[in-house]
């Protein structure tokens, strides 16, 4: 045999195995190659048995979602999965790594399952804002009952090969370093026996769990429609037979892959991948080597920053000017964890690990032997390069020195040191510890080694990395400006601070412009002269409306938090509009959509076309993951190319914007920004 199978036999054991890297996807090859080796093993009269394994490092981890949109190679991949089960001769699945999607369908339809411990399997599908579409959701629920299927087909998360033992979706656990062979023997024990076929099995009614299922996660699913049609399958196979379940499956499963939330999310998947890749830099440049990090600053940025690295144990030295200020600091690192490991994320010793490898200190020379040193200070050029100028004579060479700023020219700050081919631009999220995004700014005389060494580390600190260039707000917050301006515009213009945000949230954003500014706090970046009233946010700051933090904002908030809106804030506002004399008249909410999101793809084109980001697709991970932009709506370039851009420079136009020269381009030559 040839291709990505391979078959070799065990005496009466015929072991077919998969190479196909790097993560064994069920492409038309595999699939072929499949069908061809069971249909060997059933028609060889000396073969009783038959195991099915990948080498590499996982398990089949899913279809092949590069072959989705185009016409699918036969055997697809319902019929292969049906295939083997109706063979005649026990076939077991040998799981290590990830049985993902289809990789995990291809096990369930073995007769058995025996995985090495460290194993995991699940069905994300619905993160690609599909379902299982080869009888996943009809075995799931047969072989563990529909609260455990609900919870892998609709929340997508894998789960570990205990749990899957414990639930009955596998029969065995095999040694972590005897795979094959734990396979083969169990397999041989199977000779002879009755072949449970997990489709021939009734799945139980539960629809107390599914009740209960859909109600807990009803904010988690809002604006997606792949949870719903999972739940639906999963119902249905408690309903029907596994043949008429797995007909309301496929038609289920085409719906979703024809629909836009499903490119979107697949857009996503994709894009996020191409992020990590730096153009113009080899993939094998030689990297630098990050033992040893130093944080300066122990505040909300800097705490949370520290965390990332003794999480990934890499040893953290913290200094802070004060010591009130570093116990404080360390203080919050120890509660944020110990939080994680109440809810059971953690264990005790985990977090006495992690907090083993940070230093405080009050000492700045204690920097000297970090590898990489993050400046998370206040938000102030002067103060930037005050202690970008200290490193530099303190640090040793060959170190990294990166500043957390969020809006500020790292070339300026580079050029206070004398090497400033080692100075670059971490720019973590708030909560810094949870947030997946870091944006990587690239100054001018940025190394490549060093830019490629940041976006490595991300990875293991488990962010998202997006390589983004010297400008002001770099690609995100340049990104909201023109929106938080538009929103102030429509405001004196007749809007209300809650119908603009319920249009965002309608949009599927987790919050709108003037709750996010109440959560960030109204006060960021105020001059704190409560007599110097030049616009309504001064307005709010002088009244110490700061936000959630003092219970009032541009909302009025309850004890829990919950805002209601203010008759103070609208007074406020009403002022404002008449020493303003914007003209009124009735905003609409295709007209906030209009004046607040079409000015972002627009600037987002602005930052394409300056080269301030690598691709389209790194903009909308930045917004996905910096700003909770709706996976199913994937990200501004994504969704302008869905809305069409053609109507955006429409809907420019009409509100007097200058459309960037770039989306005007592709507009009248019918391109898109997205592949
Ligand atoms: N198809 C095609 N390419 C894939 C792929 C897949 N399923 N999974 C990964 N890749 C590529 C990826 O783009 C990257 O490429 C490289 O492999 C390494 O991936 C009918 C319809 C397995 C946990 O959703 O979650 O089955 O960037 O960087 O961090 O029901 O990959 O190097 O060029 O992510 O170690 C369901 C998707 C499909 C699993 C490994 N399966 N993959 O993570 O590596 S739908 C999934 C993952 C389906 C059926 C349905 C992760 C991973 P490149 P990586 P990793």
């Amino acid at each position: 045999m040839t291709g990505p199978i391979t078959t070799h036999r065990h005496g009466n054991v015929l072991v077919i195995v998969s190479d196909n890297p790097p993560v064994n996807a069920l492409g038309a090859a595999v699939r072929q190659g499949i069908e061809s080796a069971v249909k060997e093993g059933v028609v060889d009269d000396t073969v009783h048995a038959m195991v099915i394994r990948c080498d590499g490092r996982t398990f089949f981890a899913g279809a092949d979602i590069t072959e989705f949109g185009k016409p699918m190679a036969e055997p697809v991949l319902p019929i292969l999965v049906d295939m083997i089960e109706a063979a005649d001769k026990p076939i077991v699945a040998a799981i290590h790594g990830t049985a993902l999607g289809g990789g995990c369908e291809v096990a369930l339809a073995c007769h058995y399952r025996i995985a090495v411990p460290s194993a995991k399997l699940g069905f994300p599908e619905v993160k690609l804002g599909l379902l299982p579409g080869a009888g996943g959701t009809q075995r799931a629920p047969r072989l563990a009952g529909v609260p455990l299927a609900l919870e892998m087909c609709a929340k997508g998360d894998p789960i570990a090969a205990k749990r899957a033992l414990d639930a009955g979706l596998i029969d065995k656990l095999a040694g972590e370093d005897s795979l094959e062979a734990d396979a083969i023997t169990f397999a041989r024990g199977m000779i002879g026996k009755p072949l449970p076929r997990a489709s021939h099995k009734t799945a139980k009614p539960d629809p107390q769990a599914v009740e209960a299922f859909t109600k807990a996660n009803a904010r988690r699913f809002r604006g997606f429609e792949a949870p719903e049609a999972n739940i639906a399958c999963v119902v249905k196979a408690t309903e029907v037979p596994y043949e008429e379940g797995v007909q309301f499956e496929r038609q289920q499963f085409m719906e979703l892959m024809m629909g836009v939330q499903s490119a979107a999310q697949r857009h996503i998947f994709f894009a996020e991948r191409k992020a990590s890749k730096i153009d113009g830099i080899a993939d094998d440049i030689r990297l630098r080597d990050i033992k040893k990090v130093g944080v300066i600053g122990a505040g909300t940025m800097g705490g949370g920053i520290s965390m990332n690295f003794l999480s990934a144990g890499i040893p953290v030295t913290i200094v802070e000017m004060q010591q009130e200020a570093l116990d404080r600091g360390t203080g919050i690192i120890r509660k944020n964890y110990e939080a994680t490991a109440a809810k059971g994320r953690l264990t005790a010793e985990q977090v006495d690990k992690a907090m083993g490898l940070l230093t405080p200190t009050l000492d700045f020379d204690a920097l000297a032997d970090c590898d990489l040193v993050i400046e998370a200070v206040y938000e102030n050029m002067d103060v930037k390069k005050e202690v970008f100028t200290r490193l530099d004579g303190i640090v040793k060479q060959g170190a990294i020195l990166a500043s957390n700023t969020s809006y500020l020219n790292i070339n300026e700050i580079a050029a206070v040191t004398k090497r400033p081919q080692d100075v670059l631009g971490m720019h973590f999220f708030s909560p810094a510890n949870v947030m997946k995004l870091l944006e990587v700014v690239r100054g001018d005389k940025t190394a490549d080694d060093v830019l490629a060494t940041v976006m490595a580390l991300a990875k293991k600190i488990r962010k998202v990395a997006v390589v983004a260039g010297v400008c002001y707000g770099f690609v995100g917050n340049r990104m909201l400006m023109p929106r938080q301006v538009e929103a102030m515009k429509l405001l004196m213009e007749g809007a209300t601070p809650e119908q603009i945000d319920k249009v965002h949230v309608d949009f599927g954003m987790p919050m709108g412009p003037f709750q996010m500014s109440d959560l960030a706090g109204v006060d960021i970046g105020w001059h704190r002269d409560p007599s110097r009233i030049e616009n309504i946010r001064d307005a709010l700051a002088a009244e110490k409306r700061w936000g959630q933090k003092t219970k009032a904002g541009w909302y009025d908030y309850d004890d829990k938090r919950n805002p209601s809106p203010s008759p103070r804030v609208a007074e406020i506002i009403d002022e404002f509009r008449k020493k303003s004399g914007a003209t009124q008249h009735v905003v609409t909410d295709e007209e906030i959509v209009e004046r607040t999101l079409y000015p972002m793809v627009n600037e987002g084109a602005l930052i394409l076309a300056e080269g301030k980001a690598q691709r389209a697709s790194d903009i909308d991970v930045v917004w996905i993951y910096g700003y909770g932009w709706p996976v199913y709506r994937g990200g501004p370039m994504f969704w302008a190319d869905t809305e069409g851009l053609k109507k955006i420079v429409a809907g420019l136009e009409k509100h007097g914007f200058d459309v960037a020269p770039l989306l005007k381009a592709k507009a009248e030559k019918g391109e898109r920004f997205t592949a």
